[in-house]
């Protein structure tokens, strides 16, 4: 995506993740919101977008952050597939996971993980990757030297701990208590 795209993707998932009335909208319960009506209200405060950026945004998300429904009467809307801290339901069905999972974060935050378990901050979740290589892409987004968790998903599951799993594939569970963390 071009760096205008990506700038523009970074907007929405602001506004429909964390603060939908920085630009006077409301979300309903599960998230969504009318298209034509978040871009009246992108316009209305200073970003016009078009149609055909939205589009390439939701196409061409590399972790399709956003989901795009046909609505009640047909109109389009769009939601955030994962991330809020606003309340929503996203209506997600407990899944068992894969026997691991992986968590990438800052190597600073390690000891302080490793005292009290992943938690999961502002958003509804912890947000947990299927693979190695999306856990450092992860990892990455933060300053500084990279670690890589590996939760021991089966454990967890066996112990009745619930999973989910968002639209675009990342795994979600309440905490994760030190116990089940492995890694450096
Ligand atoms: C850390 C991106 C200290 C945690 C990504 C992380 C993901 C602790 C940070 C999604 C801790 C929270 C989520 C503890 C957790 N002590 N630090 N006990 N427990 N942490 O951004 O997982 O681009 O809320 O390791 O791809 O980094 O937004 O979570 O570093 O899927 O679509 O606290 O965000 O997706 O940071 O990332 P975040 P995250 P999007």
């Amino acid at each position: 995506m071009d760096s205008g795209l990506v700038r523009l993707s970074r907007r929405l998932a602001y506004v429909l993740r964390h603060d939908p009335a920085s630009v006077g909208l409301a979300l309903d319960a599960q998230g969504w919101v009318a298209v034509d009506d978040l871009l009246a209200a992108l316009a209305a405060h200073g970003a016009s977008v078009s149609y055909a950026e939205l589009d390439a945004v939701v196409a061409g998300n590399d972790k399709r952050r956003f989901a795009v429904r046909a609505g009640a009467g047909g109109r389009a809307e769009i939601r955030a597939s994962q991330g809020h801290s606003v309340p929503v339901d996203l209506g997600l069905e407990q899944m068992p996971p894969p026997p691991v999972l992986y968590h990438g974060t800052s190597a600073t935050a390690l000891p302080s993980i490793r005292a009290r378990g992943l938690r999961r901050g502002e958003r509804h979740h912890v947000h947990l990757s299927p693979d190695l290589p999306t856990a450092l892409a992860v990892g990455r987004r933060r300053r500084g030297a990279v670690a890589v968790l590996e939760v021991d998903a089966a454990a967890m599951a066996a112990a009745g701990y619930a999973f989910y799993r968002s639209a675009n594939g990342v795994w979600l569970t309440d905490h994760v208590p030190p116990e089940y963390l492995r890694g450096p």
